[in-house]
């Protein structure tokens, strides 16, 4: 038997699924995708599921029917299955790769293959340099594809934090299982939670550090060793990225976790800061000569100079050590204290569950309260609710609401922006709802003059309570559209209108640098997941950690509050609001 992990299985369960839409086939490409989403975050190792109790097991995963569960038996016996094996060779295009650049779906992927042979993202550049993709799908969109590859190329080989969180956790968790290990956590760009990771350097404290690392480099993760020393080894991993590991002893693991969890540009402040001082900062400790002050907590590191403990979101030198010595750090918000989820998308327009399947996911992982923000008609791809459906919606939501117990769902709505910033439902169906929430969805191109002013006429709308996923930046795949971001700051500010940040891994929108501006403002945020699966509504902590990155504070997020304030203040009229 394989031993796949889930993140495997459903990678490939999800390919399938892409292959079938390349093939234009019905119904199955959202079945397999929705199998893939179940799989990847189940909470079992499907391996140890199907020993226990076989292909009967397998169907107990939400979305999982005899077919895929198949699948799934010939995955674990042999690594692949025949289904994937045919459509492959029917199609062999990398439609992972491809899928990467914007305005190239899978109708555009298959002409681009049947015509031109392209099969990759590599295929796909050749063909744009040498005119021939322009003869295929026309000039206009020729050139929106070449955009799109240009932005592939500047984000480079990066991984978006929420897409690798979860394996550099299961890591931590795997290296802490191994005999002798005391301590074991992931430092750097990780630790520090930023938007994009590079690789992940990992800290673990043993005494046989020689042992653990041969345990190490055997991890059914790792798939290659580059360097591979006594105490420091380098791996790459299945996903493609590379992991440090460096095993130390207990007694400096506070310098070198205060090294290694960077950022460079706060580690050269303080080593700067150490040597005003007389000292000198490495990541073996602080030294005064020979004689060494501190070492073994980062705390003990941080105290040495004077300085109180600066958490890892805020080690950027953007001010923050100038903040520690005047001891005016934030007292960032704290993770899991946002109490409930304020975008929600259910299968009354694009999301993949009702809202009752929604409402008791949120209330099992902890949250008091949710509102249903699905779509609105302007995006009639996704179905989107016209008022009169979104009457019905909230008929839904009061039975909902008399059967549930210490939980709340919202009425609420994702209401599309219009172009000349007027709101896609009329004024009588937003003042119904207790949480209005206002995108944009189409127009990305206009100029920063009329994007700004679109969004702030938006605010100005009495029944606007926030603006969602203010930038429209998809990582990656997406620029942020033209805005000015300090004019809507200040006019949020103004109206009373709130701006969210979207925790979706690839939107991460609002972001760091935004928050803080919002911050300085005293405009009011909200931290959402856009969850269109009940697998999503985990995300909530990644909002958090952009929050704190943008030294955000509890107060200055508005649903951390508990439900009943938080609609004293939605009740509030808006220009009073506080
Ligand atoms: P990444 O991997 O690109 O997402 O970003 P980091 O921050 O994880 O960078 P990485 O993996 O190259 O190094 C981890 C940490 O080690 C980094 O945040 C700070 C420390 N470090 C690495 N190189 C230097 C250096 O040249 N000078 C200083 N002061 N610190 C360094
Ligand atoms: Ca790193
Ligand atoms: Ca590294
Ligand atoms: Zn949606």
């Amino acid at each position: 038997m394989k031993r796949l992990t889930n993140e495997e299985i459903a990678e490939k369960i999800a390919e399938t699924g892409q292959l079938y839409e390349l093939q234009g086939v019905q119904f199955k490409p959202r079945a397999y995708a929705r199998a893939a989403e179940q799989i990847e975050s189940f909470g079992q190792a499907i391996v140890d599921l199907y020993k226990e109790k076989g292909e009967k097991g397998l169907r107990e995963i939400p979305g999982v029917g005899p077919g895929i569960a198949g699948h799934i038996v010939e995955m674990l016996k042999t690594g692949t299955f025949a289904e994937y094996k045919k459509l492959k060779k029917a199609i062999p295009v990398d439609v992972r790769d491809l899928e990467r650049v914007e305005h190239v779906g899978p109708k555009t992927a298959l002409a681009l293959y049947k015509k031109l042979g392209v099969k990759n993202v590599a295929d796909l550049r050749k063909a744009a340099a040498s005119g021939k993709l322009a003869k295929i799908v026309g000039e206009t969109t020729a050139e929106k594809i070449s955009k799109g590859l240009d932005f592939l190329k500047t984000s480079g080989n990066r991984e978006i934090l929420g897409h690798v969180l979860p394996l550099a956790t299961r890591i931590e968790e795997d290296l802490r299982a191994v005999p002798g290990v005391k301590h074991a956590v992931v430092a750097g760009s990780v630790r520090r939670r930023q938007e994009t990771i590079g690789d992940f350097d990992f800290i673990v404290v043993a005494d046989d550090a020689e042992a653990v690392m041969e345990r190490f480099v055997k991890f059914s993760r790792v798939v290659q060793t580059i360097e591979h020393g006594p105490t420091m080894t380098i791996v790459r991993l299945k996903n493609g990225m590379h992991a440090d590991v460096r095993i130390v002893e207990g007694d400096a693991y506070g310098a070198v976790l205060q090294h290694f969890t960077g950022s460079k540009e706060h580690n050269i402040a303080l080593r700067t800061l150490a040597v005003k001082r007389g000292l000198k900062l490495n990541e073996y400790g602080l030294w005064k000569g020979k004689k060494r002050l501190a070492a073994r907590t980062e705390e003990d590191v941080y105290k040495a100079l004077g300085l109180p403990y600066i958490d890892p979101e805020i080690r950027t030198n953007e001010g923050e050590l100038e903040a520690a010595k005047a001891g005016k750090l934030p007292k960032l918000i704290p993770y899991g204290s946002v109490r409930g989820d304020l975008q929600i998308q259910t299968s009354w327009t694009d999301g993949a569950a009702s809202i009752e399947k929604m409402a008791e996911e949120a209330k099992k992982l902890g949250r008091a309260y949710i509102a249903i923000t699905d779509h609105t008609k302007a995006l009639a791809m996704t179905g989107g609710l016209d008022e009169k459906r979104l009457a019905a919606q909230g008929r839904e939501i009061d039975a909902l609401n008399k059967k549930l117990k210490g939980f709340t769902i919202l009425k609420g709505s994702e209401c599309d922006i219009l172009k000349d910033g007027r709101m896609d439902l009329d004024d009588a169906a937003l003042a119904s709802l207790d949480f209005v929430g206002a995108s944009i969805h189409s127009h990305f191109k206009l100029s920063s003059e009329e994007q700004t002013a679109r969004v702030i006429q938006a605010m100005k709308n009495p029944y606007v309570d926030c603006i969602f996923h203010p930038t429209g930046r998809l990582i990656g795949k997406r620029p942020p559209y033209e805005l000015d971001m300090l004019a809507v700051l200040k006019a949020a500010k103004a109206t009373g209108t709130a701006l969210e940040i979207d925790a979706f891994p690839n939107r991460s929108d609002l972001r760091d640098e935004h928050v803080r501006m919002a911050v300085k403002l005293g405009v009011k945020l909200v931290i959402d997941t856009d969850a269109h699966h009940p697998s999503h509504l985990g995300y909530l902590d990644l909002g958090v950690a952009i929050a704190r990155r943008g030294w955000a504070e509890k107060k200055d997020v508005l649903n951390t509050r508990p439900v009943g304030e938080l609609l004293r203040w939605l009740k509030t009229p808006k220009t009073k609001r506080r």
